[in-house]
């Protein structure tokens, strides 16, 4: 018999932003007399919810928030872009631009490298908008979907080795975004002036009332896990045939959010629905973001994401559905292995002959730092670069295809500006942490700010207890249990709860297929280091051969695997 499923919009009342959705006019709202209205430097309730779907968050600085109320002023209003760049692929002139806009014209100066291979520029005042997106435009550079309830920037494994395999994953990444955008003007008419690109504003894949939360893609190229699939709703894993790409196995529902106090959320791996070829790949897409979209709750946004449909409804009637839809039979996975998720630092030869240089940046910040001028150290590889430059899903950036007789010259201008230091340790490479204060509203303790320093304290730890220097352990913070900065991934995860105060979780693995387990709850950041330091001395004692510290921590029964989340996690 068949399983009855309760549609999303039947689950309860209906969430705030279904109305605003449905009321929108396809994304439009009043934003465009927001903009006119010189009175504040914000947007109205709706408005601030939909320009999200245009890739820009409202915020304001947090460091002068109270001194701005002291002062009887309104909060520093002003948005926060993130750039669309499947596979975080950007062109040297690309870069230029928005080098210069950042410099030129937000509030910070800074480029900000995401968890997600694309940029968000940072304080962007309302006079400014329209600039930001005409200047992009010209570029060829959108933010259509990077935030909202749509199919967010679609990542696709960092792999300049395999040129051949990772250009073909690159391109589908880039179909798929494309295949699964909204349909809508708004963004043209609005931010280009009325400029119209071809579309219509019927929205068959995505719906009239877009999807009921946001949706995460990528395409991986295996071993490399480092784009994370786990944090994702759907997954497409690459199976090549003598180098060439013939199919993807698909993983769908996972997801890494949840909220303090609430065991109804949980971070979740995605689940394995089975191998496809090539040609059915947008047809799966398709159908996987339809049935979420229809099945998906939207009543209650904390329980909306595609890993709680999976898990109210069940993962064969979900995996049914979408073959229903796709007219697509998944086939049984094909054997694949991940292993690892770090990004391979300095020069690496691809198979084409090119050669490409991995930059590590610490938290994707690019700014100008006193005797370390490393946004201006990009602009002058790009002034000179005739590849192109890729942003990873950890951060860092990729100079990509650069001929032999350039290679001296583009390591001298990294040298230089301190985009190259050979002093920086293996844990540094593998620590990492979402943005946090003083941007990030929803923050409850510091990650990005707070991150350097406590590398700096596991490094003296891990020293003290003779671990070796090519040896980590993967270590992330979060300001806040949204998960930004994939805590909930890792071997050692912090995430904020209140000022100086962080829950520990332990257990990740390398290859990142392992959410790790709550070990202490509420603790100030000495309490976590001297943890971390009787664990790590436990650890360089115990440990078999070769075994990584996550690994450890579960052997030893410090703290219970997470296999099933909906049944481990909060256990
Ligand atoms: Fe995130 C919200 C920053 C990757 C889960 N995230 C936010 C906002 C926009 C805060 C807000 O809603 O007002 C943060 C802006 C901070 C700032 O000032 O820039 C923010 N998220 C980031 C970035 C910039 C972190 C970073 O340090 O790089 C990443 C941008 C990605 C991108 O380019 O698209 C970023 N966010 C992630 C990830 C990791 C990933 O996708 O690999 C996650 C966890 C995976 C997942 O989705 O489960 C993540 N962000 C969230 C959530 C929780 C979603 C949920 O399922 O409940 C929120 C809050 C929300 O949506 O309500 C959030
Ligand atoms: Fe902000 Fe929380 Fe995301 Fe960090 S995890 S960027 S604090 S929403």
């Amino acid at each position: 018999m068949e399983k009855q499923v309760v549609l999303g919009e039947e689950l309860g009342p209906l969430s705030d932003n279904e109305r605003l959705k449905r009321e929108s006019n396809f994304l439009r709202g009043t934003i465009t007399n927001d903009l006119k209205n010189e009175i504040t430097g914000g947007f109205d309730a709706d408005n601030f919810q939909l320009i999200r779907f245009h890739g820009m968050y409202q915020q304001d600085d947090r460091d002068i928030r109270n001194e701005r109320a002291k002062q009887k002023l309104e909060p520093l209003h002003n948005v926060m872009l993130r750039a669309r760049m499947p596979g975080g692929v950007i062109t040297p002139k690309q870069w230029l631009a928005i080098d210069k806009f950042a410099t030129e014209s937000s509030l910070y100066g800074s480029i900000r490298l995401t968890t997600r291979q694309t940029f968000q520029f940072h304080g962007v005042l309302k006079p400014n908008i329209k600039l930001m997106h005409q200047t992009l435009n010209s570029i060829g550079i959108d933010s259509i979907a990077t935030a909202g309830d749509v199919n967010r920037n679609v990542l696709c494994s960092s792999n300049p080795v395999e040129s051949e395999l990772h250009q073909q994953a690159y391109e589908w990444a880039t179909k798929i975004s494309e295949h699964l955008l909204p349909k809508t003007r708004a963004y043209a008419e609005i931010w280009l002036d009325g400029e119209k690109l071809e579309t219509t504003d019927e929205e068959p894949i995505l719906g009239s009332n877009y999807l009921p939360r946001k949706f995460k893609t990528t395409v991986v190229v295996p071993p490399d896990n480092d784009v994370d699939l786990h944090a994702n709703d759907l997954n497409f894993v690459a199976v090549a045939k003598d180098g060439k790409l013939v199919g993807f196995n698909v993983l769908v529902g996972g997801g890494l959010a949840m909220t303090h106090g609430d065991n109804s959320t949980y971070p979740r791996k995605a689940d394995e629905f089975g191998y496809i070829s090539l040609e059915n790949t947008l047809d799966i897409a398709a159908a996987v973001v339809t049935t979420q979209r229809d099945w998906g709750n939207r009543s209650n946004r904390k329980n909306a994401k595609t890993k709680y449909t999976l898990d109210r409804v069940g993962i064969d009637v979900f995996k049914q559905e979408v073959e229903k839809r796709s007219g697509v039979s998944f086939e049984p996975i094909k054997p694949y292995q991940l292993t690892n998720r770090g990004d391979k630092f300095g020069w690496l030869e691809g198979i084409d002959g090119k050669h490409h240089l991995t930059l590590f940046i610490e938290n994707g910040r690019l700014l100008d730092y006193p005797g370390k001028p490393l946004k201006t150290g990009v602009a002058e590889i790009a002034k000179i670069h005739t590849g192109d430059l890729r942003m990873t899903a950890n951060q860092n950036l990729i100079v990509a295809g650069v001929p032999l007789k350039d290679k001296q010259k583009i390591e001298k201008i990294a040298f230089e500006h301190g985009l190259l230091d050979p002093t920086t340790s293996k844990q540094r490479q593998d620590s990492m942490a979402c943005v946090a204060y003083p941007t990030c509203p929803l923050a409850m303790a510091e990650a990005e700010r707070f991150l350097p320093q406590f590398v700096t304290d596991v490094e003296g730890i891990l020293k003290k207890h003779s671990i070796s220097d090519d040896e980590s352990i993967i270590l992330r913070v979060t300001g806040c249990p949204n998960g930004c900065g994939r805590a909930m991934l890792a071997e050692i995860g912090l995430v904020g709860k209140a000022p100086d105060r962080y829950n520990l979780y332990l257990g990740g693995n390398k290859a990142g297929t392992r959410v790790p387990k709550l070990y202490k709850e509420n603790i100030s950041s000495a309490q976590i280091l001297q943890d971390i330091d009787s664990l790590v001395e436990r650890w360089a004692a115990e440990r078999l051969a070769d075994e990584a510290f996550g690994d450890f921590v579960i052997r030893d029964g410090i703290v219970k695997e997470v296999i099933v989340s909906k049944r481990d996690f909060h256990a």
